[in-house]
């Protein structure tokens, strides 16, 4: 493999990913068995004709963009054993989870969470709208977070399950940068995890958006982590 590796005295061999502001992750302890590969919020109602995004009026093709990437990835990361987590948005279809502000803004712009719709109704657990695109389907063996909130680690078990694989770090892909994707990425940092963003496997409704979504990870020596892509980490992926 093409990766930035390195021994130190004690023999252990540290590996390296090229990214920016840092090649990551920052101590060189990127492993299968310490890594997770977190993929947010891939359903058809973020990124498929007929649901929430699609709904909102947005543009299909910049949420669909990470598609392909993310499958190149997700197939390297699949072959090397290294954990896989999936995250859901979506709702309980009595709406006991879901906030009546989220609700009435959802409703105002005529994408109301819950409402009947082409994909069932809009980011409601169970609902076709609300399962993760075909293409990037969970196999066997994967773990899939549902969440309430735009946060991966909000009112979920994924901390649990991190701590309990003894995972450190974290590469972050997903829809959409700016909100789900970056929110997970907040919350895995300020808990000790290294996170890694891939950019070309993450899209926002907004390119403006996503581009500063990007650049905010990088400020201030990687506030939130480092920054790299899929061509990049296929190739030096120990
Ligand atoms: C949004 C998400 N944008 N998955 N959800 O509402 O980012």
């Amino acid at each position: 493999m093409n990766n930035l590796t390195n021994t130190i005295p004690s023999g252990e061999k540290l590996s390296f990913i090229d990214a920016n502001p840092y090649p990551w992750p920052y101590n060189g302890a990127l492993r299968p068995d310490n890594t997770a590969l977190i993929i947010v919020d891939m359903q058809t109602d973020f990124c498929g004709p007929g649901g929430y995004v699609d709904h909102m009026g947005y543009d299909l093709s910049l949420v669909r963009a990470p598609i392909e990437p993310i499958k190149a990835v997700l197939a390297v990361m699949r072959t090397g054993g290294y954990h896989i987590i999936h995250t859901r948005e979506g709702h309980r279809p009595d709406l006991a989870d879901l906030p009546a502000n989220k609700r009435w803004r959802s409703q105002r712009i005529n994408a109301g969470i819950g409402d009947a719709g082409p994909c069932g109704r809009i980011l409601i657990r169970g609902e076709p709208g609300w399962e993760i695109i075909e293409e990037l389907y969970p196999i066997d063996g994967e773990a899939i977070i549902d969440k309430p909130g735009k946060g991966s680690f909000c009112a979920t078990d994924l901390e649990l399950i991190l701590k309990q694989k003894r995972i450190e770090n974290i590469i972050l892909t997903g829809i959409t940068t700016d909100v789900c994707v970056h929110t997970t990425m907040r919350e895995a940092n300020d808990r000790g995890f290294e996170c890694l963003l891939l950019e070309d496997c993450c899209g926002a409704t907004d390119y403006g958006n996503h581009l500063a979504a990007i650049n905010m990870v990088k400020m201030q020596g990687g506030v939130f982590g480092s920054v790299s892509n899929s061509p990049t980490l296929v190739s030096q992926l120990p």
